[in-house]
């Protein structure tokens, strides 16, 4: 993997992915792709190429994979869940008919292609604790269908054209560098910051509310990982179960007040990130990425709460 395009380079996951993949393989280029409005700012344009990447346009991203010779997708163009369900047909859009446009100029262009996943692509029938690799995905959330409809479609191209598409299924993430926007876990990224200001924190999500939560680095070593992997020892591919840490938001907050102690939380409850969040489970078994490609987080709840807290200070202090 020497050249990659990266859409959706200035998101959540993206501007910070870009990065690491440019630090990663400094002898290729990594494109940052954008759409007018998010062009890339600062060291992410400073740092690489870029090139207005429309995922729902398929003759600019083939153009842009012509252009580098491009050999490597990130598609990471996606509606979270929370925006996704009041736009449904804009995420099927970008997230099906988008992914449809990858998977074709991967299979015509010989590329790799790597689409993530997310809890969001199980529902309320899937066990709840330690969540196998293989179970029931019957999502009742826009985006949780489009989650599973990009695993089948992407598992098809690789059975059916040997395209070699690889995902995760992430939990939430949380970032100190680029807010997330519209997803049913942006709370664990909001806390902090409220707490770093010294503002009480008006959390959306009810108390007793598990979700699977990752920090950023862990996800971006997950990200870049999966795609050195050697594929003979893959028996999955869209999409591998990754777990981290799992958290309510009274977890977290007891986690920051050891560190701020005079933070202070209430609850006003979202009932549309609410019923997302209730339709996923609490916790993945992630024991199929950890023997197949040697997945194992590095942050926990603590370490990553010192993380932010120290970063976030310099960045708003
Ligand atoms: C969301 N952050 O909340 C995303 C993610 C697992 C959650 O898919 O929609």
């Amino acid at each position: 993997m020497k050249n990659i395009l990266v859409i959706g380079s200035t998101g959540q996951i993206g501007s910070e992915l870009t990065m690491k993949l440019r630090r990663e393989y400094p002898g290729g280029k990594t494109v940052a792709g954008y759409i007018p409005g998010s062009e890339p700012k600062g060291i992410l344009r400073d740092s690489g190429p870029f090139e207005e990447a429309n995922v729902c346009n398929a003759q600019q991203i083939a153009d842009i994979v012509d252009k580098y010779d491009i050999d490597t997708i990130y598609n990471l163009a996606a509606l979270l869940s929370a925006t996704a369900e009041r736009l449904p047909l804009r995420a099927w859009d970008i997230q099906m008919n988008g992914l449809l446009n990858i998977l074709e100029i991967a299979r015509e262009k010989h590329c790799a292609v790597f689409t993530p996943s997310s809890i969001g692509s199980f529902g309320p029938s899937t066990p709840r604790m330690n969540t196998p690799q293989d179970t029931i995905q019957r999502p009742t959330s826009m985006y949780g269908v489009t989650k599973v409809a990009t695993e089948l479609l992407s598992d098809y191209y690789f059975y059916k054209y040997g395209v070699d598409t690889r995902s995760v299924r992430f939990p939430g993430l949380i970032s100190y560098t680029t807010l997330p926007g519209g997803g049913t876990t942006d709370y664990a990224v909001e806390i902090y910051y409220a707490a770093v200001k010294g503002e009480t924190y008006v959390c959306p999500i009810a108390p007793g509310t598990y979700m699977d939560m990752m920090y950023m680095p862990d996800a971006l070593k997950a990200a870049v990982d999966i795609m050195r992997a050697k594929p003979q020892y893959l028996k999955h591919r869209n999409s591998f179960n990754i777990a981290a840490m799992s958290f309510t938001p009274e977890i977290i907050y007891e986690a920051i007040k050891k560190e701020i102690p005079d933070f202070k939380m209430r609850y006003e409850v979202d009932p549309v990130r609410q019923h997302i969040a209730d339709s996923w489970p609490d916790k993945m078994d992630d024991s199929c990425a950890r023997k197949e490609w040697g997945w194992a987080p590095t942050y926990n709840l603590e370490s990553m709460t010192r993380d932010m807290i120290k970063h976030l200070r310099e960045k708003l202090l």
